[in-house]
Order: C-alpha cells, then structure tokens, then sequence
C-alpha cells in the first residue's frame, strides 16, 4: 500500500523548482521540501510516535511547521494544529481529549505547556519560527531519507478542533483522501498550475491556510510567499510577483482601506479568492472597481473542507458561494423534517461527497446526530439555491459568531463569563463589526451591588479565552430578553445592538 496523500503530492515533483520562500530570504525548492520533511518524519519516528498517533502542534508559522505537516502525513501519524492564540486553560483540554504521543509547541511556550503535556503523557519539544527550536536541532542531525509510511485513502491525516454548541470543543478527523480529493478538485476548479505563485499570508491552523492554500500549492508543484500574517500594505507589494491571494473577508477590507491597491498594482494577479465569513456584496463590488478584479467566493467548513465555489470562468455573483463543486452533492432540507425544499427556498444546508470528514473524534453519538441516514451532513448553515444553481447562505441555524474568520461559540464565552461572581447571567451574539464582519459581544445581567464592570470582565477572560474569542465591548442590561418558552432571544439584541461598533473606521 501506499501513502495515499503523500504518493499525490510526490507525483511529477520538480526538485528544483521553487516551492516556498519567506520574506526574510529564507527558501525552499520542492527537493528540499522531500528532504526536510523527511528529517521532521524520521525524528518523528525517533521520538516514538507511531502511525495513528496524533501529534499536536502549537507554533508561530514558518516553512518548517509546514514540513512537520508533511512529516507527519509520511510518517502516518495524526497532525493536530493549534490556533496560536489558545491559552493553557483551552491546551489542557485539548490535550488531554486527542491524546497526542508529541506535542510540538514554540519555544517561549514551553514552560507553561510542559507540565500539561507530561500530566497527559505526551513527550514535548519545541520549534521556532526562524528554524529554532528542539526539533529542529534534532532534524538537522536526522537523515534526509524517508520511506513513507502506508496510508490508505481512509486513514486519518489530521484532526482540526472546531467548537460545539455544547461549548466543548469537537476534533473533526480528516482523512487522506478528504484532503486530497478536495484539493485536486480545487487545482482545477480554480485551474492552479505549476507557474502560480501565491501570496500566503493565513494562519496554518485552520482548514484554509493548511489545506485548501498549502495543499493546492503542493499538488499543483507551484511556488508561495509565506508571511507570518497578514498585512494589506505588504500584500500589495507583493503583488507585481504573484498570482493569487487567498484570503478571508477581512484581507479584502483592508486592502480597499490602500490608495495603492489599483489596477496597475495587481495586474499580474489571475485570482483573488475569499472564504471562511460572508464576503459583504458590497466588498466585492468595490474590489472589482477598484482593481478590476471579481473576488472568487466560496465556501467550506473544517469538517467538509470546500464545498462551493463561484465559477472560474462565468459571473462571480457578489453574496453568493457558487456552485457544488464537481463530486460534492449538496441539498437545501426542511431542518425538522429534513424534507428536501425546493429550488429558492430556504433551509438547512447538507453535503455529502469525499471531502466530507469521517467523524468527531472519540464522539460517535454527535457524530452520528450530525449526518442524516443518507449520509448528508448537517452544515448548520441556512440557504438557498437560485434559478440559475448559485448556492446563497443567508443565515446560520447554529448559535455561532465569525470574526475575521474564526469561529467563536457563544456558549463557551457565556460558560466563563457566568463563573464569574456578581454575574446572574450574559448572553453573547455577533453584531456587524466594520474590519471583522461580526464583533463577539456580550450582554451580561449582574446582581445588585456586584462592583462589576466592563474592564473587570475583560480581565478575568484574559488568561481562559484565546483573544479573538474575547468580547471586543460587554453591555450590562436589567434583564436578558426571552420569548415565551424561555429562550433567550439573540435577535432582539442583535438589533437593539446592531450600531454598537458602527463609529468605528474600517480597520
Ligand atoms: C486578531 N484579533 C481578533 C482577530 N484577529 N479579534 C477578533 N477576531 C479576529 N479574527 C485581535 C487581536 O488579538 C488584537 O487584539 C486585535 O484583535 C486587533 O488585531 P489586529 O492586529 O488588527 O489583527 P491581525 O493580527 O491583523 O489579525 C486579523 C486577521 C486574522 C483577520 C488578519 O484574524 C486572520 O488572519 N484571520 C484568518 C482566520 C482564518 O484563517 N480562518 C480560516 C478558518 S477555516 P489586541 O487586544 O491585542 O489589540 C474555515 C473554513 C473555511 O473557516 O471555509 O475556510
Ligand atoms: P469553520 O468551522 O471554522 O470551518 O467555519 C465554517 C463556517 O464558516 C461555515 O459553516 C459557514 O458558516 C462559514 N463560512 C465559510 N465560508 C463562508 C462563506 N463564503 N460565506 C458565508 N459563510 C461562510
């Protein structure tokens, strides 16, 4: 057998073309790539990490965590990426429910992070971003030779934590071929070729930045620019050498905040693609004006990886995802019955197809809960179909926020806040925010006299939720509004709040 992933990107592999490059000058061709990924795999296998085993990863991006993903799918074992801003508090957990043989983290972390990880007895080392790190030492002494080990199309290549409505965390398992189906559909959807050059400048913990921008760049043996984060002035002077940006809608908000962003300055740019959040229209509109360019949405999720996309060649429709894409079958159902509705209707999004995932890890019940009989998958997410197959998402039938691009659950930031003394109870809800799409907010009700206020609740999120997670403004209110069975009502406060970061400038 073969390693079902690996064997694909290995295919037709040019040693010395340009695979990534860093602004510092630091660079890599795809034969340093096979080499380098077969130091972190050996050193891998060194550590005692087996096929099967997850390793989790919590580092700053650079090439090198790249090629510890590459590692770890030759080497058979489980990536399990991190978002760098997680606190102890949110590693503890996921630690101690994905089991990993390693956890690989940055070196200034280290410390806070060794005792989780040997209390769950996992072996740590560390890797910097400019090649440092414990690890890194020890792939430098490594062999740059590796057989890779078999994987067949339904092994798992990794698994990408996405928050529950229960509040907890859920480790959604990727399969090689999920991965790998989705992105040679997506070489070719959006016709990638060898000569692309991307300009790279998403975190590499999520589905995005990982899989749909890193894969397609390796199966399609093109080159990219990979930048710690993003920065809309540097993205336009990177843009006379490039070919594509992907991007989520805040990228595209705040390159229109450029006077240099015009047409000269992109026009050697095929692709400009957005996802992960609702691209506003008018986002889209302005782009297209400004530069002439019409931003190619589509749309995914961690556990289905991408499932739409507007046309490469035909109209880009602002406000819409597109089209299933080839081999993906998707259907708008009535959400109680899951009666299937009629073209225009609107109702609950399902997919099915190979780049939906096997499952949550170590949670058959909610997995099961999660797919229909017939193998669709509930995406949680409301829309509808147009006359002309154009998929519109118009709204979310999961209680959920998505800021610049990152998920927030409610549920987990009403948990901590409601621990807090002098709070009755809060309720948290997403009001339109002009640089992040949606400002996290929330509405708390306090005893009397409780000597709370906004400040002394941020302070006491600090150190339990990652920053994104964090409200950007807490309200105090007498009551929560409730309909009559008692539910708390989010619309009510989303209007009443809908103006609450209206003054800010874009940006
Ligand atoms: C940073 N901050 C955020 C934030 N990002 N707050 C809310 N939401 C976010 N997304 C905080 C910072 O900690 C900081 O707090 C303050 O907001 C301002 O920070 P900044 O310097 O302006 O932010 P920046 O570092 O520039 O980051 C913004 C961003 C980044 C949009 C570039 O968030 C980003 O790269 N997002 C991409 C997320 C992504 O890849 N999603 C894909 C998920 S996969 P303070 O207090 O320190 O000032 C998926 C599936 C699919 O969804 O379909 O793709
Ligand atoms: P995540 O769980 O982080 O992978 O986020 C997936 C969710 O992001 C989806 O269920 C959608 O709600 C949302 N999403 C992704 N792409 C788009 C898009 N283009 N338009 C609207 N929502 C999107």
């Amino acid at each position: 057998m073969s390693n079902h992933l690996f064997d694909a990107i290995r295919t037709g592999i040019v040693a010395d073309a340009p695979f990534v490059e860093t602004t510092d000058g630091r660079s890599w061709t795809y034969g340093d790539m096979l080499v380098t990924s077969a130091r972190f795999a050996n050193v891998l296998m060194e550590l005692g990490v087996k096929p099967g085993d997850r390793v989790a990863v919590q580092v700053e991006k650079s090439p090198e965590a790249l090629m510890l993903y590459l590692a770890c799918v030759r080497a058979g074992a489980v990536y399990l990426p991190l978002n760098t801003g997680y606190t102890l508090a949110e590693l503890d957990y996921f630690i101690g429910d994905a089991e990993p043989a390693l956890v690989v983290c940055a070196p200034k972390t280290r410390a806070g992070l060794e005792p989780v990880a040997t209390a769950r007895g996992a072996r740590i080392e560390t890797l910097g971003e400019h090649g440092d790190g414990s690890l890194a030492a020890l792939a430098m002494e490594a062999d740059g030779d590796f057989a890779d080990v078999a994987r067949g199309p339904g092994d798992l290549a990794a698994i990408l934590y996405t928050s529950g409505t229960t509040g907890r965390s859920k480790g959604a398992m990727l399969t090689h071929d999920n991965l790998l189906s989705n992105a040679s559909t997506l070489v070719d959807t959006w016709r990638f070729t060898a000569a692309d050059r991307l300009i790279h400048a998403l975190p590499i913990f999520h589905t995005h930045g990982l899989f749909v921008a890193s894969n397609i760049i390796l199966l399609a043996g093109a080159s990219m620019i990979f930048l710690p984060k993003f920065d809309a002035e540097e993205a336009i002077s990177l843009m006379p050498g490039a070919t594509v940006l992907m991007g989520v809608p805040t990228f595209y908000v705040r390159l229109l905040q450029s006077p240099k962003l015009t047409r000269e300055a992109t026009a050697n740019m095929r692709l400009f693609v957005s996802g992960s959040a609702p691209l506003l229209a008018e986002t889209h509109r302005r782009f297209q004006s400004a530069t002439g360019h019409a931003i190619l949405e589509r749309y995914g999720m961690t556990e289905t990886n991408m499932n739409t996309s507007n046309p490469y060649d035909g109209d880009r429709i602002p406000g819409t995802v597109g089209f299933p894409l080839p081999g993906v079958s998707l259907r708008v159902v009535d959400p109680e019955s899951g009666r299937e509705l009629a073209g225009g209707e609107t109702g609950m999004i399902e997919v099915k197809g190979p780049n939906v995932f096997k499952g949550y890890w170590r949670m058959p019940e909610k997995t099961q809960a999660e797919f229909r009989p017939d193998g669709f998958f509930i995406t949680g997410d409301l829309g509808q179909v147009d006359a002309r197959g154009y998929v519109h998402i118009v709204g979310r039938g999961k209680d959920l926020v998505i800021s610049g691009g990152y998920n927030i659950y409610p549920k987990e930031v009403e948990m901590e806040i409601d621990m807090l003394p002098g709070v009755v109870e809060s309720a948290v809800f997403g009001v339109p925010h002009p640089d992040f799409g949606e400002g996290v907010t929330a509405a708390v009700v306090l005893k009397p006299d409780a000597g709370v206020d906004e400040q002394s609740v941020l302070a006491a999120l600090k150190d339990r939720l990652a920053r994104y997670k964090q409200p950007k403004r807490v309200v105090f209110i007498p009551d929560l509004p409730r309909n009559t069975m008692g539910k708390v009502q989010k619309n009510a406060l989303r209007n009443r709040f809908a103006d609450l970061y209206s003054e800010l400038q874009e940006g």
